[in-house]
């Protein structure tokens, strides 16, 4: 493999073409018109422009892509997160096209992309499923039959649903059959397929997901757990690893059962197999990401492992050289991501240009990213901004350098979600561990920022008194820098 042309942007972006640049490949960015001057498209070796701002006419376009792989004499894709990295038609014409697609076939694809086909294969093997129905459903007396045997309350699931579209949570007996119908017409509509099936509803669940790796030989191992449960709209923000509530013993039950689940569908590359599990520490397969996910720095930090180096030595046809045993865990890792979101409205998204933008470092601080100080945040795409990622002996110690971290990273000209960052790091609900995926709705109002985040009034204020000091002056305000030492003076943290 001589040349990857990376089909994405942003911050994944950069992730791929270091480590391919570490490798010895070359790489290809392509981008929109709205990201002619990110840093992905000056990192790669070469870089191609492939349409207008909307992905759809950009990094959506398979066309294109294909084209642009050929033009460069490209051998491999990689497809990063999101976007095309799930599509199965794309994974094919891949590989028709003669190339190396980075990332599983599009048989393992399809099989966890249809919720209803993923629990089918994986119930051949030995591993707990939420009590339900057996396949779909289409007669809502029947729905309601299942749901008085396992006991309200209940979710109905879209097939095709997934990441928490299509599901519907119905309460009590006398609302099934009309609901039921609801989930039903709802599934049609958004995906064309409107195939549901019924579930216990866990309530208070904890997400805890099992990175996998698949080489083409047959071997399969496990690279442990994230937590992933603090999110909001089925949006993560904060992952670790490893979980603060699993034992030894259910973690090699559950990477056991991860890895089935990847046998189960044949796969080959970086999976990922997410579990809910309750309060009572029993776990459920919910589905399996078929591609590279945001969060995997937690783990390539607790392990040593370079997962985008594993994933090409994988589609390279390499096996993985070790068993499950070679594999060991240190210390623990947290990731926040960090979004141009206002936490104080809702986490409203935040445009404009950022101004300020400082990182933090020194030990045990990564910050995977894809934008520098100046550039204006594109409203085309995610709102991420970048993903803190730190690392330390053990959590406690993760969660301090976690502040440490946010109280050095400087973001101005745009709202971002730091201030909650730092607030959740020092909720007691958190330090402990005592969490689960309702931490957000129930744990966090905007009323929380202001108390805990004294930094913030100060940044404030320096910046308007820089701004009226430099009106006097200057009918072009700059910003306050390192240079000014306005920070250094008026700081009090
Ligand atoms: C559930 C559940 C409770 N019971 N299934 C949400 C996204 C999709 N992957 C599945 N999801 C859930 N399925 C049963 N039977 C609760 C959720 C859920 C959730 C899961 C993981 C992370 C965050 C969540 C937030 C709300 C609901």
């Amino acid at each position: 493999m001589n040349k990857i042309l990376v089909a994405n942007r942003g911050e994944i972006a950069l992730r791929i073409m270091k480590t391919a640049r570490e490798m010895g490949i070359k790489t290809v960015a392509v981008y929109s018109e709205a990201d002619a001057t990110a840093p992905h498209v000056r990192y790669a070796d070469e870089a191609v422009c492939i349409g207008p701002p909307a992905s759809g006419e950009s990094y959506l376009r398979m066309d294109k892509l294909l084209q642009v792989a050929r033009d460069t004499n490209s051998d491999a894709i990689h497809p990063g997160y999101g976007f095309l990295s799930e599509n199965p038609v794309f994974a094919d014409e891949v590989k028709q096209a003669g190339l190396t697609f980075i990332g599983p076939n599009a048989h393992s694809m399809r099989t966890m992309g249809d919720k209803l086909s993923a629990k089918d294969a994986v119930g051949k093997y030995d591993i707990p499923l939420v009590p339900g129905s057996d396949g779909e459903v289409t007669d809502p007396a029947v729905g309601r039959a299942i749901a008085n045997d396992i006991g309200y309350p209940v979710l109905i699931k879209a097939s095709a649903g997934g990441g928490g579209k299509g599901m519907r949570i119905i309460y009590d007996d006398a609302s099934f059959v009309e609901q039921m119908q609801l989930a039903i017409n709802e599934a049609k509509s958004a995906f064309g397929n409107g195939a549901v099936f019924v579930e216990k509803f866990v309530e208070k669940p904890r997400h805890i997901e099992i990175q996998v790796l698949a080489d083409g030989h047959g071997n399969v191992v496990h690279l442990f757990e994230r937590e992933c449960s603090i999110q909001r709209r089925h949006q993560k923000v904060i992952e670790e690893a490893p979980s603060a509530v699993l034992t030894p013993e259910l973690r090699k039950t559950m990477g056991d059962a991860a890895v089935k689940v990847a046998k189960a569908c044949d796969y080959i590359g970086a999976g990922t197999v997410e579990f809910l599990v309750d309060k009572h520490l029993n776990f459920y397969f919910l589905e399996m990401n078929t591609r590279l996910q945001v969060e995997h720095p937690v783990t390539e930090l607790i392990t040593g492992l370079d997962l985008v180096r594993e994933q090409i030595r994988i589609a390279r046809g390499e096996t993985l050289g070790y068993g499950q045993n070679d594999i060991r865990m240190y210390g623990h890792a947290i990731e926040a991501r960090v979004y141009a979101e206002d936490p104080r409205e809702n986490f409203m998204p935040s445009t404009g240009t950022l101004q300020v933008y400082r990182l933090p470092n020194g030990p045990g601080v990564r910050v995977d990213d894809g934008f520098e100080e100046g550039m204006q945040v594109p409203i085309f795409y995610d709102p991420m901004l970048s993903k803190l990622i730190v690392y330390a002996q053990d959590r406690e110690q993760a969660m301090d350098r976690m502040i440490r971290a946010c109280q050095e990273y400087q973001i101005h000209g745009i709202q971002h979600t730091l201030p909650f960052v730092s607030y959740v790091m020092k909720h007691e609900a958190f330090r402990s561990g005592d969490f689960d995926t309702n931490f957000v709705k129930e744990c966090f109002t905007p009323d929380n920022l202001d108390v805990l985040d004294d930094g913030l009034a100060d940044d404030a204020s320096v910046i308007v008194a820089h701004l009226l000091e430099n009106q006097e002056t200057s009918t072009n305000p700059t910003i306050p820098n390192e240079q000014t030492g306005l920070w250094k003076i008026n700081r009090r943290r």
